[in-house]
């Protein structure tokens, strides 16, 4: 099947600065909250670190390079704050910024598109010691990088994300802890620092705004989404409303409660629930910051949940026993990519990018040499089949970004998760190819989901993963 992708469609590559670079305190560069996140003894698996990573602090050629191997019109990646900014103040680290320009002009010099993410968690440790996102400070602080950056890129880098999933800054920074930087807040705590961040956000795109006003200017989203089980009208139904319930129980890692309010000017309707006072004292002022409507939305969609219409409500459909999982474990769930593009675009109706998207696998160097990821290439044929549906019906999706283009630093998880097209021999940090790098190529090149040049099976949106799935 070939999908739907037309020909100005944005084929990408996604990294982040912590996950990949190394040496963050090098040629002048600070701490962020994730070098002193891997120091707390239990934190992260394997007691792996940031300290070396991919080492592409010193090896961007060669990763910009296989970006070019590759064929993508457009690499996504992150602006380490602290490498910058390592005081938070202003005083701006020259060999820190000189990196990124390195990046970016081997990014331009090869063709290729830099999309810039400003703030992929790499919070200069100086600001969390002055309260990190639980004070209002660290936002202004944020909106004056914002600022320099898109006055230094200026004529060079055209598009802009200004945070990466704040929803994972709040639900595992400040809620359950398991990341950086490791705080267990209640309720308004957590509000505080969705707050923080959505004026953050404001800030930080009208300040790119006043230094550029041609840049466009996203954010990166991720959080719950459902979809149909079976596609009657009533589970679509559902679905869309189960994707944006505005239940109290896990209401931080959805969309709408960042999205609600920077694309719709309100929060989602949170009454008789332990935000309602939380959300009445937000001030009309900073509700107008936070009402910053970007040019564009980042997604970054992973999998999500099949819900079926019951009596007047729905329910979550479960998982039938060994439903295909990822080596992290995650649900095998292409329809998300699908029903889920589908219900974003309809309640924001703006231009959106898949920002994130791809799959752990337990990936070795087999005997001859090679990385064989048969899995991955499943994944990406079935998630890239559900994704072209939602073009075919009309979701304004006009770009998707692998993540990632290579294995890298995976938070808590250590270097034991691989998420890349391309594998990290970590001691001697080889760059090896996968399978899934010259498949993942091919479809850049045709369009074409097929599995492998030999083998022609078809892939469609409704591929059963279930052999005896009858799916309608
Ligand atoms: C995230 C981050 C990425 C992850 C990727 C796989 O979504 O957590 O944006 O940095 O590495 O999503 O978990």
């Amino acid at each position: 099947m070939s999908g739907n992708f037309g020909t100005d469609f944005v084929w990408g590559a996604a990294s982040s600065a912590f996950q990949i670079e190394g040496f963050s305190t090098e040629d002048g560069g600070g701490p962020s909250i994730w070098d002193t996140f891997c120091r707390v003894p239990g934190k992260i698996a394997y007691d792996d670190n940031g300290d070396i990573a991919c080492d592409s602090y010193h090896r961007c050629g060669e990763d910009i390079g296989l970006l070019k191997e590759l064929g993508v019109k457009a690499y996504r990646f992150s602006t380490s704050w602290a490498r910058i900014d390592p005081r938070a103040d202003g005083s701006w680290n020259k060999e820190g910024l000189a990196y990124y320009d390195r990046v970016v002009d081997l990014c331009l010099s090869s063709g290729i598109t830099p999309y810039l993410t400003l703030y992929h968690w790499e919070l200069p440790q100086a600001a969390q010691d002055r309260g990190g996102w639980q004070v209002r400070q660290t936002a202004e602080a944020f909106a004056r990088f914002a600022g320099m950056m898109a006055d230094h890129f200026r004529g060079r880098v055209s598009h802009y994300f200004t945070l990466n999933e704040p929803q994972c800054t709040v639900a595992l920074g400040h809620q359950s802890g398991v990341h950086a930087p490791g705080k267990q807040l209640d309720t308004a705590g957590q509000f505080g620092v969705l707050v923080n961040q959505l004026l953050a956000h404001g800030l930080a795109q009208r300040a790119i705004q006043a230094a550029d006003p041609k840049a466009l200017v996203g954010i990166a989203s991720t959080g719950r989404l459902c979809y149909p089980e079976t596609e009657t009208p009533e589970n679509i139904q559902a679905a869309r409303e189960a994707t944006f319930a505005a239940t109290d129980g896990d209401w931080t890692f959805t969309h709408h409660w960042l999205l609600d309010p920077i694309c719709l000017g309100r929060f989602p309707d949170c009454a008789g629930t332990r935000l309602e006072p939380l959300v009445r004292a937000v001030t009309p002022e900073d509700m107008a910051i936070m009402h910053t409507v970007p040019h564009m939305l980042g997604y970054n969609i992973y999998n999500g949940h099949a819900v079926r219409a019951q009596g007047a409500g729905y329910v979550y459909a479960p998982r039938w026993p060994g439903f295909p999982r990822t080596a992290l474990k995650w649900p095998v769930t292409p329809e998300v990519l699908d029903w889920g593009v589908r219900f974003l675009q309809e309640r924001y109706g703006l231009p959106g990018y898949i920002t994130e998207n791809g799959v752990s696998c337990n990936d070795r160097v087999f005997l001859d040499g090679q990385v064989h990821d048969p899995d991955r290439i499943d994944f990406l044929a079935r998630y890239l089949a559900c994704l072209s549906r939602a073009i075919e019906n009309g979701a304004d999706i006009r770009g998707y970004f692998h993540w990632a283009l290579t294995d890298n630093f995976e938070w808590h998880n250590g270097y034991g998760e691989r998420f890349g097209l391309v594998f990290m021999d970590y001691p001697g940090l080889r760059r090896i190819p996968k399978d899934s790098f010259r498949w993942y190529q091919q479809v850049i090149r045709t369009g074409n989901l097929t599995l492998s040049p030999g083998n022609q099976s078809s892939v469609s949106a409704r591929s059963p993963q279930r052999p005896e799935c009858d799916l309608p």
